[in-house]
Parts: C-alpha cells; sequence; structure tokens
C-alpha cells in the first residue's frame, strides 16, 4: 500500500454554507470533487498526526463512495485511527457524540441533512471538530481559501475497507475500526431521560408514532423506542435507511409528513407523533390535535427540562437561532437564566455550549438539543417529550395552552420560495437592506416600526462578527419580519421569510396561524416586493 500524491485543479464552488458543503450528487461525482475538499479540510487542521478521527454519513446515495475516498485520504495524511459507523452510518448526532465520547480530533459528517437523496439528489460533506460540532467560520473559511488554490491531494492506494463488520482493521498504518453506530448513543440518552417513567407511560396505553423518513433514524428508533422504551412494534415506521430515502424527501415538516399530521387530527390518531429528518437531527413534534411550531418545542422544553433527570438541576441558560421566534425568550425571562441569539447555523451554539452559558439550543428550522452533544439532535427531542409527557400526565394539547397562558403565544410562520434565480434573490435582499435606515418610525399596515437591521452576531465567548445574518424588522408591538436566503440549498437560491406576532398571556390563541399573520404578509410583500421580483404568486413551502 503506497501513498499517492495525485495532481489535481481547484473548484471554484466549494465554499461551506450554513451546514457544510451540499451539492447535487453529480457534482460531487466530477473528478477530484470530494478528494480536493476532504484534503482542503486535512490541509487547514494542525496536529492531525496520529490521531482519531470519525466518520459516518445517513446512507443516502453516494455515501459508500464518499466514505471509502475519505477513508484512503485519512490514511495518507496521517491520521491514526478512523472511527466509522457499521455501514457507514452514523446520525449526525450520535456522530457529534462519538466524537466526543472517543475524545477524537474531529469527524466528517456525510450527509445533505433533509435534502432529497438518490443519484441526481443531494449530498454534503461537513467537518466537525473535536468539541463534536460543526467546525466554526474560522475553519469553514480557511477550507474554502484551500480549496481555491489546491494542487494536489493524497490517497493511500488500497481496495476498498470492508464496513460491514463490527471490528478492527489495518490500513496502510491506520487503523479502520468500524463500531455500532446505536450503542453509545443509546447510553447516553439513558442518562439524560427517565426510561422507567416513559415505559410507565407506553405500559399505561399511551400511543406514539414515529416516522424515520426512510432515513437514519430507523435504528435509533427502533433500538430506543421499541426495544429500550417497550413501545409496540409498527410504533417506528419507514425504519429502514434506503440510500434514495424511498425516493421521498427526508424533511420532517408538515409538508412531507402530512399524513402523520391529518392522523393525529383525528380521535383515532395516536396522542402522540414525531419524526426525524436525513440525518438524524431535526424532528417534528405533533400531539393529537396540536402541531407544535420548533420555536414553541424550544421554549416547552426548556420549561420543562427540569423533569427529565439528566436536567433536573435546571439549565443555565437557552439559545437560539435569530430567525426563531422569541417564544424561548420568555421562558429564559421568568426562570432568570441567559439567553442569546445567534445567527442561523448550529455551529454558532458550540461556544456558548463549551463555555457553559446555555444548555438547550434550538432553531425553527426544527432543530433542537443540548450540551449533551454538539449538534441538535431529533431523537433527543422527542425523548425530553416523552419523559415530560410521562411526568405531567397530561396531553401535549393541554401543555401547550397551559404554556401560552403563562407566556403568550407567539404565532409563528416561515414562507419559503426555493429555486428563485440567484441574481433576482440578490437583489431583493439587497434593495431592502439599502433601505432599512429609513423605516424605524414609519407606521406599515398600522404597525409602528422599532427597528431594522442586518444582524450581525457578536460571539460573546471569542469575540468574533459574524455580518449579514439576516434582515429583521421588528414593531412596537412584538411583532418581526425577518428575510434571508437560505445557505443549504443547491439550485438557486431560497429566499425564507419569517413571520411572528406576539399575543399575552390573556389574548387570543386560537386563531389561524396564517390568518394571524397575514398583515405581516402584506407588510413584506410592500417592503420587498417579492411577487413582482420572483414572478413567484405564493410559497413553495410554508411551515
Ligand atoms: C442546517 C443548520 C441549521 C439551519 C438549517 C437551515 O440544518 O445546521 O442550523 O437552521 O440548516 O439553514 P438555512 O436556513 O440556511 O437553509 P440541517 O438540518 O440542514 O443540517
Amino acid at each position: 500500500m503506497t501513498i499517492q500524491i495525485i495532481k489535481t485543479t481547484p473548484y471554484a464552488d466549494q465554499k461551506p454554507g450554513t451546514s457544510g458543503l451540499r451539492k447535487r450528487v453529480p457534482v460531487f461525482s466530477q473528478p477530484n470533487y470530494v478528494e480536493n475538499f476532504i484534503q482542503s479540510i486535512f490541509d487547514s487542521l494542525e496536529g492531525l498526526a496520529g490521531q482519531t478521527l470519525v466518520i459516518g454519513g445517513d446512507g443516502r446515495f453516494f455515501n459508500d463512495v464518499a466514505i471509502q475516498k475519505a477513508i484512503r485520504i485519512a490514511a495518507a495524511n496521517g491520521f491514526g485511527k478512523v472511527l466509522v459507523g457499521q455501514g457507514g452510518l452514523l446520525s449526525t448526532p450520535a456522530a457529534s457524540n462519538i466524537i466526543r465520547h472517543y475524545k477524537a480530533f474531529g469527524g466528517l459528517v456525510l450527509s445533505a441533512s433533509h435534502n432529497p437523496g438518490g443519484p441526481d439528489g443531494d449530498f454534503g460533506i461537513k467537518y466537525n471538530v473535536g468539541n463534536g460540532g460543526p467546525a466554526p467560520e474560522k475553519i469553514t473559511d480557511a477550507v474554502y481559501a484551500r480549496t481555491k488554490v489546491i494542487d494536489s491531494y493524497k490517497a493511500l492506494d488500497t481496495p476498498d475497507v470492508d464496513l460491514s463488520k463490527i471490528g478492527t482493521q489495518q490500513v496502510g498504518d491506520m487503523v479502520v475500526e468500524v463500531i455500532d453506530p446505536v450503542k453509545d448513543y443509546a447510553v447516553l440518552m439513558q442518562t439524560l431521560f427517565d426510561f422507567e417513567a416513559i415505559r410507565g407511560l407506553f405500559k399505561s396505553g399511551f400511543t406514539m408514532t414515529f416516522d424515520s423518513m426512510h432515513a437514519i433514524t430507523g435504528p435509533y428508533a427502533k433500538a430506543i423506542l421499541e426495544g429500550l422504551l417497550g413501545a409496540p412494534a409498527g410504533t417506528v415506521k419507514n425504519g429502514v435507511p434506503s440510500p434514495t430515502f424511498n425516493h421521498g424527501h427526508p424533511d420532517p415538516n408538515l409538508v412531507y409528513c402530512k399524513d402523520m399530521y391529518d392522523l393525529l387530527m383525528t380521535e383515532a390518531g395516536p396522542d402522540f407523533g414525531a419524526a426525524s429528518d436525513g440525518d438524524g437531527d431535526r424532528n417534528l413534534i405533533i400531539g393529537k390535535n396540536r402541531f407544535v411550531t420548533p420555536s414553541d418545542s424550544l421554549a416547552l422544553l426548556a420549561a420543562n427540562a427540569h423533569l427529565a433527570p439528566g436536567y433536573k438541576a435546571g439549565i443555565v441558560g437557552i439559545a437560539r437561532s435569530m430567525p426563531t421566534s422569541a417564544a424561548a425568550d420568555r421562558v429564559a425571562e421568568k426562570l432568570g437564566i441567559e439567553m442569546h441569539e445567534t445567527p442561523t447555523g448550529w455551529k454558532f451554539f458550540g461556544n456558548l455550549l463549551d463555555a457553559g452559558r446555555v444548555t438547550i439550543c434550538g432553531e425553527e428550522s426544527a432543530g433542537t438539543g443540548s450540551d449533551h452533544v454538539r449538534e441538535k439532535d431529533g431523537l433527543w427531542a422527542v425523548l425530553l417529550w416523552l419523559n415530560i409527557l410521562a411526568v405531567r400526565k397530561e396531553s401535549v394539547d393541554a401543555i401547550v395552552r397551559e404554556h401560552w397562558a403563562t407566556y403568550g403565544r407567539n404565532y409563528y410562520t416561515r414562507h419559503d420560495y426555493e429555486e428563485v434565480d440567484s441574481a433576482i434573490a440578490n437583489a431583493l435582499v439587497d434593495n431592502l437592506r439599502g433601505r432599512l435606515s429609513t423605516l424605524p418610525g414609519q407606521v406599515l399596515n398600522g404597525l409602528e416600526v422599532a427597528y431594522a437591521d442586518d444582524f450581525t452576531y457578536h460571539d460573546p465567548v471569542d469575540g468574533s462578527t459574524s455580518a449579514k445574518q439576516g434582515i429583521r424588522i421588528g414593531f412596537k408591538d412584538g411583532s418581526r419580519i425577518v428575510l434571508r436566503l437560505s445557505g443549504t440549498g443547491t439550485v438557486g437560491a431560497t429566499l425564507r421569510v419569517y413571520l411572528e406576532q406576539y399575543e399575552p398571556p390573556n389574548g387570543n390563541h386560537d386563531l389561524d396561524v396564517q390568518r394571524a399573520l397575514e398583515p405581516l404578509v402584506g407588510i413584506t410583500e410592500d417592503l420587498a416586493g417579492i411577487k413582482a421580483r420572483t414572478g413567484r404568486t405564493e410559497p413553495s413551502v410554508i411551515t
């Protein structure tokens, strides 16, 4: 086995986005495309010789090809050991746990998350650092700079490594250890939650359905929900990971989980429905007759976390991404704990978690998690909900209503305009950005603008600054409009519009969400001219 140094030429489009590099499979399949990116990552790291690297993916199409390339390049670059999930599988939160648990140097997470997979679908590569979380911008910027000038990569000349059996094997000077993808994660969950109480909940006749969407959480959910917690067989649906997600779209939202939503809205439906995405870090929570928005779920989990053994001492702080509703802020205020507003992207929570400033984090994009790992964690959110339900012995609907009666309700929705021409989308945002300073004090559709800015984040831990993170227009009554371009799309631009309106504890909590937010839709259109500029008459996805 020899180490080969192979000449290559740079690709201009390898800038990591919100969560690593995400492109269509045909893009990743270009000669040396994967190799260039992985070598650029390794070139941007210091001190990797002899260290351990974790590699795992969500099993999507191209996962197997990319893993073998990654192993060859890791061996040639001097890693001492690679830990890889059996079959190349690791959910994103499990990968984060493995990195932390085995004190690895870092990890390669192969996934395009909730995006569809398949030969024409999406793929992605993300580097996570030693704390288990996505690399901070300092590293992703260095990787991008390297991709622009790379002229060779190193790879060990070796046949494909057999990832089907648990155990260790020698690959050149490097050890490859194939591990059970589920075991360590299941152990971690048992340290956080009252499994006995949740077992009791299922024994009492509580019914649940969990949709793994033919993606990575199937094995995890079956082992934990049906295995350790005694939920009846069949509770986990679509539990076998498929490279194409059974030709589906593994995004746990009300569009792609509509059947489950409809079922939960009937009396005959189960008490609780949940789902997770392609790589297992997102979650969807629906109780009987009650969909819980991700923003509300964050607030509810934060308010009730002390009911789970892992958080019984109380939480020290909460962080949410800027576009996430302010529901959690009210919980933090009541608890008298720190509240942080960060840019979109789980990587921005890492410093706060490492510094012990926050315990629970969440995003409107169906992500919730805590300091147990450094990624959002779909099953963790489901288990915390189950723990709360087991202790409170009330329905999801009753718990949500009680929460609103205490803290008020943040009506919230997100309107996405997908695959918009990038130049048009950028012009729309630039134009609005240019007019922001004129907005404060103006009365729009009866609402007075309190502030209008382009969000800049100052990381309180390392002092770094991240500018241009999204346009915020806040109104005197607590309503808010946020506009930003997604950093995870792979074709054109996705314009996201986030709308929020606050209704106090004694207000009306029973309005139709879209109806309640109609005035803000009107203001957004007046300000940004989405219809006129993009030609779209309505959003592609409403969540
Ligand atoms: C990633 C990030 C999240 C972010 C989401 C959407 O999630 O980890 O922090 O909220 O993308 O980002 P954007 O609005 O830029 O598309 P995932 O689940 O795709 O890894």
